[in-house]
């Protein structure tokens, strides 16, 4: 079975107006007709990346639905400013602003309900790995999703392993190290539903650049990436969207 590969910049707190139009430049010059290219820039930013053409998402919505939340942004709004994806619970977002495994599933919720498709961030940390615990840790993040919302609701939806310490680092995992996780969380989910596993696209991020990125696109079950720092950069975002397969 042939799943279409996402390649998903995520832009975090860089950016400007400016860099919006030169991406999308880029994006529509991109020599591939088989990914989805989606541009994840800063909420503030949102409808000038759907203006350009390009698919939008952005980096957390609330799991609030509306009100007195000052500085959220309901999923809601986001999905009518015209953003087709969210990410939700990316590690920045967990280790930096204390969201757990719960609060993630409730942005999930948030996000399908307002049919915004979330993109769940997953991985473990370098203490966690060293200590043998990356399935454990990986299994719980995806289940706190499945036990609130049911293994359906994974139809709809992403999923991006993010091994903490690969991220930002130049660190990157290995392509064999990063399928064996891509491999374990599609058998965990085949668990559950066989055909809800061969369909989720199942993309790799952290440290993804233009020289690792296709070799990481190659294995069977990494359906793409979520590029951070090399994701600002039109010439490297380019290369790596060609290289998605
Ligand atoms: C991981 C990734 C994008 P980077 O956070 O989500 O960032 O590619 O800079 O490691």
């Amino acid at each position: 079975l042939k799943r279409k590969p996402i390649v998903a910049g995520n832009w975090k707190m860089n950016g400007s107006v400016e860099l919006v139009q030169s991406i999308a430049n880029a994006v529509q010059n991109v020599n591939n007709q088989d990914v989805e290219i989606v541009v994840i820039p800063p909420t503030a930013l949102l409808s000038n990346v759907v203006a350009s053409g390009v698919v939008a998402g952005v980096q957390t919505v609330s799991e609030y639905d509306k009100g007195a939340y000052t500085g959220e942004a309901q999923a809601s709004l986001v999905k009518s400013l015209g953003a087709k994806y969210t990410l939700v619970g990316h590690s920045e977002r967990r280790s930096i602003f204390g969201e757990s495994n719960e609060d993630v599933a409730n942005k999930f919720a948030q996000a399908q309900a307002n049919e915004l498709t979330p993109i769940l961030c997953v991985g473990e940390t370098e203490s966690q790995r060293e200590q043998g615990q990356t399935e454990e840790v990986v299994a719980a993040q995806i289940i706190a999703v499945i036990d609130k919302l049911g293994i359906a609701s994974l139809v709809k939806s992403v999923i991006a392993y993010e091994p903490v310490w690969a991220i930002g680092t130049g660190k990157t995992a290995t392509p064999e190290q990063a399928q064996a996780v891509h491999k374990f969380i599609r058998d965990l989910v085949s668990k559950y539903d066989a055909e809800v596993s061969q369909t989720l696209q199942i993309l790799y991020g952290g440290s993804v650049n233009e020289s690792n990125s296709e070799l990481l696109f190659a294995q069977t079950d990494i359906d793409g990436g979520l590029i951070g720092g090399a994701s600002l950069k039109p010439d490297s975002f380019t290369c790596i969207c060609e290289s998605a397969k």
